[in-house]
């Protein structure tokens, strides 16, 4: 390269009278045109709509980055805090509709797009969906980076750009099938590629004299992704990274004709960012998971230090400048790797790094799972990591001392206290099952240690990384009111003794944009007919001010006549995707989500099947007195869920049978809809009146798609676990349909296991109609009935057969509450009105002042 011109003259260029994109319906018809062009290249006198949504898609990404040029200029010139979330998945589905309304061009864009003959609706329906996480965890770090940007935070996601995201679902006669998603064949319009800006990401190899050399290395390359907020002028960022090799191809041996080997380094370095994971909250362990989230954790902590160094020289500052929020386990290797940036890299001494360290992260736990609580093997760590390795033992022993002391200086000052009644106390930091004779601080340290032996498998070494997580950073908390609770009592016990101040709540939130404001026109303009205002959607607590129209019958029928056509539009859906026939008189009762066994979707298909049975049983007269219900179900099965996956089947089959049979006709519909995702969910949830989040308690996190029906004007039928008990104190208890046991009695009735003479006759029914093949293969559901009937094998460890009968009463209350329309009504009002607490404006107004001390910083009008 001609080093002399590397650097480009514009010095006497006129760069602040670039022209801007203009706004106005005729600028951007021009503009589509011109993009659809010289861009896609079509003639625009034969567009398809593919090709019009690509050009308008361009369009957008322009003045996207003209404000994020801006917003990033301005920060850098007042050099705020950051705070830069960390997470393996953002699931933020598609982006034409949200990004024209968060500018504030709908107007504007809808004319242009009605003078080409096409509707904004049309347009977006091309859109492929950015599947890059697999369910709640992945779609709240989305809902972040909205409210992030909406609330004028400086702050960046960072995260993987995976080129294949969320497998697609399909039925297979009635079986889940799955097929690769291939989200970035059309290109991407919503990334900027910065081939300049890429990380080595080092991996294997050895430590000689305290410096690590690695044996294999890739380059992590950045995408970033506008993220525009909604009513402000910041458009902030969501940077991903692409692994690529450092030497795409190996000459000798392609002269040799070795084809394979010359291209064996590219692929082994694309591997790293080719695919999602697919488990939520379910098994992991592959290593090259592991390599993962050291390249993603690697490569954004070396971008932040390098930003930082533009500005300052004295890594004190850092805390000042930068807090990294870890979602859940999966980057928390950022602890080691800050600790090895800051002492291998620049310098620093141990303790100096790990004040810093300790400063700068901030943990944030999601599941209680212990699946999901990732544990490494240290023989893998050490083998991809050596360097790492020697970090987290150095921290492990260090905690295991300080833990050790605690322990012993608890026993001294009770010294009569066997380890067995010391852990009876409250506040004991002697594990509650150490054994007769054990002794206590070995107990303690082999329960709470970072490093600890693997209970299956004996002489094996696993890292629990939730517990380094704890340990290397300032704060760490739970996503629901009870579940940090929880976590306090159960899987942080001794940490939440010893560093009390570390242990916070922060419960879930929802943008109000996407899933009221945008996925709900309808709801939208009447809500904001009815309050005079649309500054609810900023302001969300404002929809409290419709509180006192939830009476006005007036209001009821349009409120009802919203929820009527968005029904239709379902129902449409439905017969499109499926080829049912749903009558949109009945009740739309949906249950989406991923398929778990904590989650119960077959607790509420033992309950549908049961209606089924007791429709059959009835007389024509009693059948008229059936309140008709649509059943709708989504969610996909991780592959190695061999559960989950029988649990879809029960769903097709029971609607195989229920759908086709006359004597139901409409009063029972039963459908599953395929490659449950988050444009899906916006059709789904303003269309539903019921909706299930029926987790036995204590399993949840927080759920969020709660929030999004209870936003939507949707009724819950729930349990006591996770955001439902918030929501539940929001609209008043007594307005949610609650059963099943409390999270503190879990624990009891799982010892207890309910004997098989006690249970309801209708379970015994439901149970016998799938042994005896009314829903097809008996022999094919015999596993599923016994994973909650034979106390044997399973114990029914989420307690399905003991919340059965309380769930077929809350059932029937709403049954009963159904047939009284005006009061449904109300009640869905009342829901809308209730929802401000969810948005996650609140939710990281909240993070940002009470964790990541970071304040915003709007971008003023130019
Ligand atoms: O995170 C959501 C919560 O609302 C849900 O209750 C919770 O289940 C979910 C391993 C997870 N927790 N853990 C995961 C995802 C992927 C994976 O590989 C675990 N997801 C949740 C948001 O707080």
């Amino acid at each position: 390269m001609d080093v002399e011109r590397s650097q480009a003259k514009t010095d006497s260029l006129p760069v602040e009278h670039l022209p801007h994109p203009k706004n106005d319906p005729d600028s951007i018809e021009q503009d589509v045109l011109s993009k659809v062009s010289y861009t896609i290249g079509a003639d625009p006198k034969a567009l398809t709509t593919k090709q019009t949504y690509r050009g308008l898609a361009w369009t957008v990404r322009e003045r996207l980055i003209d404000s994020f040029n801006k917003t990033q200029e301005y920060w850098k010139s007042k050099d705020p805090k950051f705070v830069y979330y960390l997470s393996a998945e953002f699931l933020m589905g598609r982006s034409l509709t949200n990004a024209v309304y968060n500018l504030g061009l709908e107007g504007e864009y809808g004319e242009a797009i009605r003078k080409l003959g096409y509707s904004l609706e049309d347009l977006q329906d091309q859109e492929q969906n950015a599947s890059l996480g697999n369910g709640g965890l992945g779609r709240l770090a989305a809902c972040f980076m909205d409210s992030i940007a909406t609330t004028d935070l400086p702050g960046w996601g960072y995260g993987i750009r995976y080129k294949y995201g969320m497998f697609k679902q399909g039925l297979d006669k009635g079986f889940q099938s799955m097929a690769p998603d291939i989200w970035l064949s059309a290109g991407n319009p919503w990334e900027v590629y910065r081939p300049e800006l890429a990380y080595r990401i080092g991996f294997y190899g050895e430590v000689k004299d305290g410096k690590w050399i690695p044996a294999e290395s890739v380059n992590a390359v950045a995408y970033d992704n506008p993220i525009p907020g909604f009513g402000t002028n910041n458009v902030t960022n969501l940077r991903l990274f692409e692994s690529q090799p450092v030497n795409e191809f190996n000459l000798d041996f392609f002269n040799e004709g070795n084809f394979d080997e010359a291209t064996q380094e590219k692929r082994r370095a694309e591997d790293i960012s080719a695919v999602l994971y697919p488990n939520d909250a379910t098994d992991y362990g592959r290593e090259l998971r592991l390599k993962q989230q050291v390249f993603f954790v690697s490569a954004a902590i070396q971008d932040v230090i390098a930003r930082f160094k533009e500005q300052h020289s004295d890594f004190n500052e850092l805390p000042n400048k930068a807090v990294f929020t870890m979602n859940d386990t999966h980057p928390t290797i950022a602890v080691a790797e800050l600790m090895r940036l800051l002492i291998d890299q620049e310098g620093l001494d141990w303790d100096n790094a790990w004040a810093i360290t300790t400063k700068t992260l901030a943990f944030t736990n999601h599941t209680v799972m212990p699946e999901a609580l990732e544990k490494w093997p240290v023989k893998v760590m050490t083998k991809l990591l050596p360097r790492h390795m020697e970090i987290i033992s150095k921290i492990d022993s260090i905690w295991k001392g300080s833990l050790a002391d605690r322990v012993k200086a608890q026993i001294e000052a009770e010294p009569k206290a066997e380890a067995k009644a010391a852990a009876s106390e409250e506040s004991s930091l002697v594990p509650e099952d150490t054994e007769a004779g054990e002794d206590p601080v070995d107990a303690a340290l082999a329960k709470y240690g970072i490093i600890c032996e693997n209970p299956w498998e004996k002489g094996v070494k696993l890292v629990n990384m939730a517990f380094m997580a704890v340990i290397g950073s300032k704060s760490t908390n739970g996503v629901a009111a009870i579940h940090s609770d929880i976590i306090k009592h159960t899987i942080f016990k001794d940490f939440y003794e010893i560093y009390p101040e570390k242990f916070q709540n922060k419960t879930n939130g929802v943008t109000p944009r996407r899933w009221l404001a945008y996925c709900n026109p309808g709801l939208r303009e009447l809500i904001t007919k009815t309050l005079g205002s649309n500054e609810w959607i900023k302001h969300l607590e404002k929809l409290s001010g419709l509180k006192q129209h939830a009476e006005d019958k007036e209001l009821q029928a349009q409120w009802r006549a919203v929820k009527q056509e968005n029904k239709q539009r379902l129902a449409k859906y439905i017969k499109a995707n499926v080829g049912v026939d749903v009558p949109t008189n009945a009740m739309f009762d949906v249950q989406i989500k991923r398929i778990h066994e904590y989650k119960r979707q077959h607790l509420n298909m033992f309950s549908i099947i049961n209606r089924y049975l007791e429709i059959k049983a009835a007389s024509p007269e009693e059948r008229k007195k059936f309140v008709p219900r649509v059943c709708v179900f989504g969610g996909k099965a991780a592959s190695a869920y061999y559960m989950a996956k029988k649990m879809i089947r029960l769903v097709t089959a029971v609607g195989e049978v229920v759908n086709n049979d006359q004597e139901v006709g409409d009063l029972l519909k039963v459908v599953f809809l395929p490659d449950y995702n988050v444009s899906l969910a916006e059709v789904i949830i303003p269309a539903a009146e019921l909706s299930h989040h029926i987790s036995t308690a204590g399993t949840e996190g927080s759920g969020t798609s709660n929030m999004k029906f209870q936003m939507n004007g949707c009724l819950i039928l729930g349990t006591m676990d996770g955001a439902n008990v918030e929501i539940a104190q929001e609209i008043g208890k007594e307005n949610m349909f609650v059963f099943g046991v409390d999270a503190e009695d879990v624990p009891r009735l799982r010892e207890e296991r309910k004997d098989f003479k006690d249970y309801d006759p209708r379970w015994v029914k439901v149970m016998d109609s799938l042994l005896a093949g009314q829903f097809g293969d008996a022999e094919y559901f015999q596993d599923l009935v016994d994973n909650v009937n034979d106390m044997t094998k399973s114990n029914d460890w989420f307690l399905l057969a003991n919340d059965f009968a309380d769930y077929l009463r809350a059932q029937k209350d709403v049954d009963e509450l159904y047939k009284d329309q005006d009061e449904w009504t109300r009640r869905s009002i009342l829901y809308t009105a209730s929802s401000g607490f969810f948005s996650s404006d609140r939710c990281i107004d909240d993070y940002a002042r009470e964790i990541w001390e970071v304040e915003p910083v709007a971008v003023p009008s130019s």
